[in-house]
């Protein structure tokens, strides 16, 4: 049954005003600023999902079920009545920098996991629809659920430095890749210990890249998408963010010292084996 209008508007006023999601707000703001300086989110790239079921009651959720609902194309049992805070299709990092909740909106999964409300900012009679990538987001947070993961966040960026090397025929593997960037800085095997999964190139928002994605998450914490940028979970928002960074560091070393017509000498075995054994300590 679809509540009172006035009742979901003042829902979703409290929604926003929640004093427990402010620190989450800020994060929101201060990531995409980076995302933006960093030149990885041009137009309305990028996007990101927040699982935020631990900040509400069960009383709480109970509230969004007045919602009106849209069907999802597949179930997500393991995420019947999550919540989540998504980045909204077409806004910008930029924007949402500046003013978070015009840009984002709160996706509640159903029961039944075969559904979700969305609860968005209203103006001007209209409110911001999730993601594109919500697809990708919810099996990834489904996954992260069922393995007891602490990670609570997905983001997807275009990570120019990753996305270049993902354009050159000798790194579009899995061990290529990883060795690359292991090699090109000793925090990268110290805080990506088990590299990026690398998907091939397809295109993005389907079922196809979700299950792709889901497959290489299981053993790394990152994702490179060929020719169009990286996914990264993390326990916050900011996790996420460090582990892209990293890995764009070891990249622009790499495409810096190409740049100057030689090749970088990269860490020797002997190097990377001992900061393995500092990592194990
Ligand atoms: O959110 O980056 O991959 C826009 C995109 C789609
Ligand atoms: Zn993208």
């Amino acid at each position: 049954m679809i509540g009172n209008i006035d009742d979901l508007l003042n829902f979703t006023k409290d929604l926003f005003q929640k004093k427990e999601l402010k620190p989450v707000f800020l994060q929101v703001a201060g990531v995409a600023q980076y995302l933006w300086n960093r030149g990885w989110a041009e137009r309305n790239a990028g996007n990101f999902s927040i699982n935020l079921t631990g900040f509400f009651h069960e009383r709480e959720l109970d509230r969004f079920s007045t919602y009106p609902f849209f069907p999802l194309s597949k179930e997500y049992p393991e995420l019947s009545r999550t919540i989540f805070l998504v980045s909204g299709t077409g806004t910008r990092m930029r924007d949402m920098a500046d003013n978070p909740a015009e840009n984002l909106c709160f996706v509640y999964i159903s029961d039944s996991g075969s559904a979700f409300h969305i609860i968005g900012d209203n103006h001007d009679g209209d409110y911001v629809k999730p993601t594109s990538e919500l697809i990708t987001h919810l099996a990834i947070q489904q996954q992260l659920l069922q393995k007891k993961s602490p990670e609570k966040v997905v983001l997807h960026a275009h990570v120019t430095e990753l996305i270049a090397l993902t354009q050159l025929a000798p790194f579009k593997s899995e061990e290529a890749v990883n060795s690359l960037l292991w090699g090109m800085h000793p925090e990268t095997l110290l805080f990506v210990p088990d590299g990026v999964g690398f998907v091939p190139y397809t295109l993005a928002g389907t079922e196809h890249i979700a299950m792709e994605t889901l497959s290489k998450l299981e053993n790394h914490k990152a994702v490179l998408w060929e020719k169009h940028g990286c996914l990264a979970i993390g326990n916050t928002l900011h996790d996420a963010f460090d582990t892209l960074d990293i890995l764009a560091k070891s990249a622009k070393i790499y495409l810096l010292c190409k740049s100057t017509g030689m090749e970088p000498e990269g860490l020797t075995p002997a190097q990377l084996q001992e900061i393995r054994q500092t990592s194990d300590k």
